[in-house]
């Protein structure tokens, strides 16, 4: 029997719109990881089409939190950061890793802050910047096309891309420090839409291609990065564990889509955890 592993979710509640650690805690929880968090603000929804939500900023709390969790000797095999609300919360995240991590944990950072070419409204110019620090210490780095970008500081073009293209940008977010690197929106063609799934010390980058559903859904970002944590500290192959969290992923836009589901309250991910929790305890992990 193999020891349970153990994951720090630091990620903001968003109380109403499935995503962030209302996300993370159940998928990762259902792959039989202990999921222990650190809400970073609370708010009423999202900020991804909604106005007028509340927003209560945690960021005092996040160090005492993390110092109390020190003292009683708590370890993590990972810590996963999503959705950061300011620039003093990302270096306070860099402190956070550095206090929680043991050699052996692994940082998964998925650089929320873009998407389709445009910086989220509530982030300053400068913010990339800033987050380009906290993926230099990511094992497991997971943007999108926009937030690679805005990493290495190069324009955002659309695609469909070149296949030339996806590999400079992955081997170039990998020379931040991440050994592993999924990049998602990544298209060849109008039909289909998946992942570049990179891996530095090997050289080998695979893809994870999906057919394409038309609508913008909300959170869909972080039902991908809570399930390819879940898949590879359940020690699938990068390859293995990119397909998990794309089936997974695909098949929640598409109920959503079927029910009509307005694209601000999420994606229908839990109708489909019985079939997640199958694939992340079948055996065939390379
Ligand atoms: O899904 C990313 C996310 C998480 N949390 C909050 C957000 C967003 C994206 O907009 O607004 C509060």
């Amino acid at each position: 029997m193999k020891r349970q592993k153990r994951v720090a979710a630091i990620h903001d509640i968003s109380c109403f719109g499935r995503c962030s650690l209302t996300v993370a805690l159940p998928i990762i929880s259902a792959a039989g990881i202990e999921t222990s968090v650190i809400p970073t603000a609370v708010l009423s929804t999202h900020t991804g089409g909604f106005t007028g939500y509340t927003f209560k900023d945690m960021t005092d709390e996040i160090m005492p939190i993390a110092e109390h969790w020190k003292t009683v000797g708590i370890e993590f095999d990972a810590i996963y950061t999503g959705y950061v609300g300011s620039i003093d919360q990302l270096s306070i995240l860099e402190e956070c890793f550095d206090l929680l991590s043991s050699s052996d944990t692994q940082r998964f950072v998925d650089p929320v802050m873009a998407d389709n070419g445009v910086l989220y409204k509530s982030f300053s110019a400068e913010f990339p910047s800033y987050m380009r620090k906290l993926a230099m210490k990511a094992d497991v780095l997971m943007p999108n096309i926009t937030e690679a970008v805005l990493l290495l500081d190069k324009p955002y073009i659309e695609g469909p891309y070149t296949e030339s293209y996806i590999e400079s940008l992955v081997e170039e977010l990998a020379d931040l420090g991440a050994d592993r690197v999924v990049l998602t929106g990544v298209y060849f063609d109008e039909e289909t839409l998946g992942t570049a799934n990179y891996e530095r010390s090997t050289g080998k980058l695979t893809y994870t291609m999906d057919r394409r559903i038309e609508g913008y859904y909300h959170g869909t970002g972080d039902v991908f990065g809570s399930a390819l944590t879940a898949a590879l500290l359940k020690e699938f192959s990068l390859e293995k564990a990119a397909r998990i969290a794309v089936d997974f992923t695909v098949s929640s836009i598409a109920r959503s889509k079927a029910a009509g589901t307005d694209i601000r309250f999420g994606v229908n991910f839990e109708e489909g955890l019985a079939d997640f929790i199958a694939a992340v305890n079948s055996g065939d992990r390379e």
